[in-house]
């Protein structure tokens, strides 16, 4: 009995020096939370990027934060970041809805030893520690402006139909695109326009409306965004325009199967699998967040199902570095009943 209370007294004590220690900050608990901020709510394309993510925080035993602003702006991005930092979650995963803006709120994250990377929509090298990119940009440029020049014949007008005006995957798609029409190739093909529908359906919606009032000759729209690449297709098809006006662009096959046939709005589109970004993401963050890389090129860690992956020098030259998914992969009549089902 004697040396049961001698042993009760020991452990208390044993007890109360670890909770002095932590209390010191000596031991303090690191958070296992791994964020992920998305451009916005409402964006299937986004789930699906979130559902990779979760897959492999899971993987690794962490906690995700998975968080949608309202608005694809960077106003509610940076409301978001300030949230996540005050909560110390341990590292946050951004798809950017701009470029520069986000830079005092993920700085000041960083500061307080947050571990920052952006997914999908790069922030500039300045904010990120590395960035996780879906594909090559030039190839998506070149696969974008080949696609209309095929669809409108060689010549002609076609319009873009992005999502917002600050959102850079699209601003760099776009660039290379206008890079690639200077080919004397293209000589015949016009870019009238650039539309931005906000990755809102609605917005969408309404400036492919207005594209084809204002371009009675229209022949072709290149949507780089999964919104805007299905409303696009919604508005032709509704309106009997199929043989008229062709759409091509990014798309997920989930909501494209139903234009993709003999005769629809889509022959054919362009995209990677959002499930695989938003886990590699997972994979990045968790890396930095160990401290196995810092996110300088000629770092590798393990991805999980994807295996071994490289930071390199970013493809979009702006002087950061990424972790590069892969091609864009082409979808079309025949192969996307295979898709269809799967993102
Ligand atoms: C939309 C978003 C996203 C982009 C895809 C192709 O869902 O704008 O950022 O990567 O389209």
């Amino acid at each position: 009995m004697k040396n049961l209370k001698r042993v009760l007294a020991m452990v208390m004590v044993l007890a109360m020096s670890v909770g002095v220690l932590a209390a010191c900050g000596g031991s303090k608990k690191k958070s296992n939370d791994f964020a992920l901020v998305s451009k916005s709510t409402g964006n299937p394309y986004m789930e699906k990027q979130a559902e990779g993510f979760e897959e492999a925080v899971k993987e690794f035993g962490g906690n995700a934060v998975i968080k949608y602003p309202a608005n694809p702006t960077a106003e509610d991005q940076i409301a978001m970041i300030t949230e996540l930092v005050s909560q110390g979650v341990a590292g946050i995963a951004i798809a950017a809805n701009d470029y520069d803006a986000l830079q005092p709120a993920l700085s000041e994250a960083a500061k307080k030893g947050v571990k920052i990377i952006s997914l999908d929509s790069a922030v500039n090298a300045a904010s990120r520690m590395t960035h996780v990119n879906q594909a090559d940009p030039v190839a998506i440029g070149v696969s974008l402006v080949e696609a209309a020049y095929d669809l409108t014949g060689g010549s002609g007008e076609f319009a873009i139909l992005s999502a917002t005006s600050t959102a850079s995957n699209q601003n760099t798609w776009i660039e290379n695109m206008k890079k690639t029409l200077e080919d004397p190739k293209y000589a015949d093909l016009k870019l009238v326009k650039v539309a931005y529908g906000d990755d809102l359906r609605d917005k969408s919606v309404s400036e492919t409306e207005a594209l084809l009032a204002t371009y009675p000759d229209l022949k072709c729209i290149v949507a780089p965004t999964t919104v805007g690449i299905a409303a696009a297709a919604k508005v032709i098809t509704d309106n009997d325009l199929t043989d008229k006006i062709a759409i091509t662009g990014l798309g997920l096959p989930s909501e494209m199967a139903e234009y993709m046939v003999e005769g629809g709005a889509c022959p054919y589109m362009f995209l990677w699998n959002p499930i695989d970004v938003g886990y590699l993401a997972g994979h990045t963050l968790k890396a930095m967040v160990d401290e196995k890389s810092t996110g300088k090129a000629g770092d590798k860690f393990e991805a999980g199902r994807l295996g071994s992956m490289e930071v390199v020098d970013a493809t979009s030259g702006d002087g950061g570095t990424e972790v590069l998914l892969g091609e864009p992969f082409k979808f079309d009549t025949a192969n996307i009943d295979e898709w269809k089902t799967v993102y």
